[in-house]
């Protein structure tokens, strides 16, 4: 069987970001079965889905996964982490809005899936900059919904000054 490529996607927009992405790293790289290959740079983003809000910093991170890593523990893992992190969830939390740490399972292989627990590939991947520009850095050659990560950004309303993301979101597909 072997490994499994799985790509991650990291953001914050606390003060503190760039140590919770380093944090959430470190502690993503000690998972049992789970070796890190690769992390993007680091992005300065515009805010999307909740305009108001800090700017984020975003990075996607490339694992190895071993035959003993399955998406719905390895999601429950990364809840734990944000948990650990800081991260609270409940009705006073805004959805889309600010939050120390986020940590979303955006491939899984060449997995599919579209349970409650778990929407492989992440279903908002393909509308993101902020995700897309940092795994086009990881793998150039990744097809998703079998097209390259490219054709999907050209579809956005997008652009970026050195490691800034603006987006501009497309009221006709609005991203939430
Ligand atoms: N995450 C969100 C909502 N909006 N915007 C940016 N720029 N970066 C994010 O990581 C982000 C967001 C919800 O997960
Ligand atoms: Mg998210
Ligand atoms: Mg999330």
């Amino acid at each position: 069987m072997g490994v499994t490529d799985v790509f991650i996607g990291l953001g914050s927009n606390c003060t503190s970001a760039q140590e919770l992405l380093f944090s959430a790293c470190a502690r993503i790289a000690a998972i049992p079965g789970i070796h890190e290959r690769a992390r993007s740079p680091i992005y300065w983003t515009e805010p999307q889905g909740v305009r108001d809000q800090p700017w984020f910093l975003n990075c996607v991170v490339h694992v190895e996964a071993d035959e003993s890593v399955r998406p719905i523990p390895l999601l429950r893992t990364f809840l734990a982490l944000e948990q650990a992190l800081g991260r609270k969830r409940g009705p006073f939390e805004q959805r889309f809005g600010p939050r120390p740490i986020d940590i979303d399972l955006l491939l899984f292989g060449d997995e599919v899936s579209d349970t409650p627990a778990c929407i492989l590939p992440h279903p908002r991947m393909h509308k993101r900059a902020f995700v897309l520009v940092p795994l086009i850095d990881l793998a150039p050659d990744l097809l998703l919904y079998g097209q390259p990560l490219a054709s999907h950004l050209a579809k956005l309303c997008w652009r970026r000054e050195g490691e800034r993301i603006y987006q501009t979101e497309d009221v006709e597909s609005p991203i939430i």
